[in-house]
């Protein structure tokens, strides 16, 4: 005989909800886990990135002072098993990743919004080329944050390299990148001829900037793609390649805040490239509430408008 259901703890999935709420049938946020991990060039461990955000999330506070509201229980977070890394090339991986999502987008009930827990930044491709198979490719824009450029063809071989990420997203999505502040002399070349390329470095996110963002996003579908280290290594220091001079808290939550007030709409983020640091729990904690809070503030942004 099982012992009462209150002797056991809530769900083990993000923020720790219970059924109810995290139910695939009936929440309006889906999270993915997508621990692959296998073109890392420099400190590794991303493949323990959704591990650790989704055991971090449990400690997120529900509550939303800013709102004066649990977003939690108005939504519903579910959180689906992890996805099963193909062991066959990166291009068969990427493949999966895009079958997943246009599964996913074709289901019913839709999300209203998924996000893609990483593992490597690479797994964007994927996600990215289903984004604009599901949505009209003239009504959805993709939005990168990231310390790196990522504008490679190609690296080590593969045009599925992290190194690679945003010129794949390029291939399907026009694309602003922010908080760049590593690009290589090829790369640095292709971005100042590129078509449908915005690229806004870290000390570069003015005022100005704010405004080429709002108008890049105005009345359009977004894709985030939240590579971690375009965050401040003294704040979010469990990335593969930190680099000094990212965004702060406060900055982040600029940009998630421009996008909500005015995108049409954000279906699809993924956040990448965590690299749990073995008794070091603030980074996996950052990465779970920026997650809720972006969710909260692209979700509820018509009640937030309405309250303002
Ligand atoms: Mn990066």
């Amino acid at each position: 005989m099982i012992p009462p259901r209150s002797h056991f703890q809530a769900g083990y999935n993000f923020l720790g909800l219970p059924d109810e709420l995290a139910d695939p049938q009936r929440a309006q946020v889906l999270i993915l886990p997508v621990p692959y991990e296998a073109t890392t060039t420099y400190g590794a461990g991303t493949r323990n990135g959704p591990t650790a955000i989704i055991m971090a999330s449990r400690q997120v506070e529900l509550y939303d002072y800013r709102r004066g509201c649990e977003p939690a229980s108005e939504l519903g977070f579910a959180t689906l098993p992890p996805l099963e890394i193909h062991s066959g090339s990166p291009t068969a991986m990427i493949s999966r990743i895009e079958e997943v999502v246009l599964h996913i987008f074709g289901g019913d009930p839709q999300p209203r919004f998924l996000v893609a827990l990483g593992g490597e930044h690479s797994i964007s491709a994927g996600i990215a080329s289903a984004a604009a198979r599901i949505f009209d490719p003239h009504e959805i824009v993709a939005v990168q944050i990231d310390a790196h450029a990522d504008l490679r063809d190609e690296f080590e071989g593969s045009p599925y390299n992290h190194a690679c990420a945003a010129r794949r997203i390029l291939n399907c999505l026009p694309l602003m990148q922010i908080g760049i502040r590593n690009i290589s002399e090829e790369e640095d070349r292709f971005r100042s001829t590129a078509h449908r390329l915005i690229t806004i470095f870290a000390d570069e996110w003015t005022e100005a900037a704010h405004e080429r963002l709002a108008e890049f996003v105005r009345n359009k579908l977004v894709y985030l793609t939240i590579d971690l280290d375009g965050l401040d290594p003294s704040i979010m220091p469990a990335v593969g390649t930190p680099e000094p001079g990212g965004l702060s808290w406060q900055q982040i939550q600029e940009v998630i805040r421009i996008i909500a007030q005015n995108a049409r709409g954000v279906p699809i983020m993924d956040v990448v490239e965590l690299a749990p640091i073995p008794g070091l729990i603030a980074p996996d904690f950052l990465a779970a509430k920026l997650i809720y809070w972006a969710a909260s503030d692209f979700l509820l942004r018509e009640e937030r408008k309405a309250a303002l």
